[in-house]
């Protein structure tokens, strides 16, 4: 009896959880909220809001992964070869070559501990690398966002690429997906994605899960 009734709230309580997901189709993606926040900020200074394009968006995202997680040559002269784009970071993204238009900026920042979007835009991204100026260029079109933390752990590298390329004509996706290679987040993508936070936080959900179940079958008394 006792189990029974155990096992209905285990369901309901799976049921709320499920529904609860699929409400927030894009919010639980950092790379997603960044892109929100940079289109907020940018509408608020006059600016044009951008588009948010997932091939750009992948293409962020090897970019990070071309600094191999030292954090330390964020800032210096070490910042990929404009080269690597069509070389290295498109192909690996699937994205078509012949789509590719020009990046007409990059902020990327990077930071030993897990931030919110919102503390990676005020922190990371403009108040260290002073990068408002690049962010606020009423020249673009289309932006791609991506965060991605090593081994899905620190430190946590957070980059904005921005194009002005045709929105929907420029860093098209072979097949229409781009291919996914965490660990790492990216933006535009419709997907939800905690890749940045690696799978620890994804067994902490589980460890509280477990806990609520455990609670509530101890209170039943089994
Ligand atoms: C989220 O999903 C709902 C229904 O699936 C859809 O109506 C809504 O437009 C989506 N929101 C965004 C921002 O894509
Ligand atoms: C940018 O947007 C965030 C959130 O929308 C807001 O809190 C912040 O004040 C804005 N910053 C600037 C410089 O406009
Ligand atoms: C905006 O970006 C374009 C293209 O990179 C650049 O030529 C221009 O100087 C930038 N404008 C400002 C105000 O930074
Ligand atoms: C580009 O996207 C916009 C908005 O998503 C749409 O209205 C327009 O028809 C698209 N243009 C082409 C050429 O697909
Ligand atoms: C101080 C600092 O880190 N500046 C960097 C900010 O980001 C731009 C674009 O990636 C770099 O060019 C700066 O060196």
């Amino acid at each position: 009896m006792a189990t029974s009734l155990c096992l209905t709230i285990l369901c309901i309580l799976f049921v709320i959880s499920s529904a609860a997901h699929g409400e927030k189709n894009v919010t639980n993606n950092p790379a997603d909220q960044l892109v929100a926040i940079i289109n907020s900020n940018r509408t608020a200074n006059k600016a044009s809001s951008l588009g948010n394009n997932p091939g750009l968006a992948c293409i962020a995202l090897q970019y990070i992964k071309a600094y191999q997680g030292n954090c330390d040559d964020v800032g210096k002269s070490k910042k990929p070869a404009d080269s690597e784009f069509a070389n290295t970071f498109a192909p690996k993204c699937g994205v078509e070559l012949a789509t590719l238009a020009p990046i007409t900026g990059r902020v990327i920042g990077c930071q030993s501990k897990y931030v919110n979007p919102e503390r990676a835009f005020t922190e990371i991204l403009t108040m260290k690398n002073r990068s408002l100026n690049i962010i606020y260029n009423t020249t673009y079109t289309e932006v791609g966002a991506a965060v991605s933390g090593s081994d899905g752990g620190g430190p946590y590298f957070w980059c904005l690429l921005f194009s002005n390329g045709k929105s929907n004509s420029s860093f098209l996706l072979e097949g229409g997906t781009a291919k996914i290679t965490s660990p790492g987040c990216f933006s535009g993508a419709n997907d939800d994605c905690s890749g940045a936070y690696g799978w620890s936080q994804n067994l902490n959900i589980l460890f509280i899960f477990a806990g609520v179940f455990a609670v509530i079958c101890y209170t039943i008394g089994i």
